[in-house]
């Protein structure tokens, strides 16, 4: 769904000098349906392979476990920066029983090492009937950085750009991207529509904000097709899929200096 949406777009007037010209589409990462940890292994696989090779992945699709699987894989050094827009912070310690879920990802990621909690800022975070109280409160013990709707409203757009900048540094930053973070309104097509947060368009001004830093992947997780009767949530996460990969582009051409 998000492929279909990605054939209308062009280029954007705020990217004109870095619209990303070496992007290939690698297809589907295969999975085995039967056995979950298979499955986590050989998505692990692939981002190893893919990590070797320098490529800098853009992720699309797959519920918000696969950035664990994919952290696992592109990041054998460890201890990255993430910038994660989500509404709930994943941060479980388990989920109806399971230590592996999409609610438990990165508590996860930060007992392996993926990813170094005081490099971490969660941005979108916000009520709703959250399952327990115990994400955030770990969360933040651990060291992250939570932005709260509330939060993001009252000091706004400029404000939290600069503390992802300042949370995250110079250092290699993975982006995790859970379509709830968005509004309900701009992602109907999720499993958990959150009412009460930021727009399209502090999503697209937040992702320009950050040009420049330090990005090696990104991921757009959640988006579930069959409940996005319109399509617009596949819409949304293709534009979204276009300022990632103008980051990546940047990170790219950095490189090659
Ligand atoms: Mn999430």
């Amino acid at each position: 769904a998000i492929r279909k949406e990605s054939r209308g777009l062009g280029s954007i007037e705020a990217y004109k000098s870095i619209a990303p010209a070496r992007v290939v589409d690698l297809g589907d990462v295969p999975v085995y349906p039967r056995n979950f940890d298979k499955s986590l292994d050989i998505i692990t696989e692939c981002f190893r392979n893919l990590s070797e090779k320098g490529v800098l992945p853009l992720v699309l699709g797959g519920d918000h476990t696969i950035p664990l699987p994919i952290l696992r894989g592109l990041l054998r050094g460890g201890n990255v920066g993430m910038v994660q827009f989500d509404a709930h912070s994943d941060t479980n310690d388990e989920f109806r029983g399971m230590k592996i879920t999409h609610g438990t990802t990165f508590r996860r990621a930060v007992e392996e090492g993926l990813i170094d909690p005081k490099r971490v800022i969660q941005i979108g975070l916000r009520g709703g009937p959250r399952y327990t109280e115990e994400d955030l409160a770990w969360a933040r013990e651990a060291g992250m950085t939570l932005v709260t709707t509330d939060v993001f409203e009252e000091r706004g757009r400029a404000w939290v750009i600069e503390e992802a900048r300042r949370v995250v540094g110079n250092a290699p930053t993975y982006i995790s991207f859970d379509i709830d973070g968005l509004d309900a309104i701009y992602c109907p097509g999720t499993g958990c529509p959150e009412p009460g947060g930021f727009s399209m368009r502090d999503a697209m001004v937040i992702l320009r904000g950050l040009l420049g830093a330090n990005i090696i992947g990104a991921d757009i997780c959640e988006v579930c097709p069959p409940v996005d009767s319109s399509g617009i949530t596949a819409l949304h996460a293709a534009h979204l899929g276009f300022e990632l990969l103008c980051l990546l582009a940047e990170t790219a051409r950095s490189r090659a200096k």
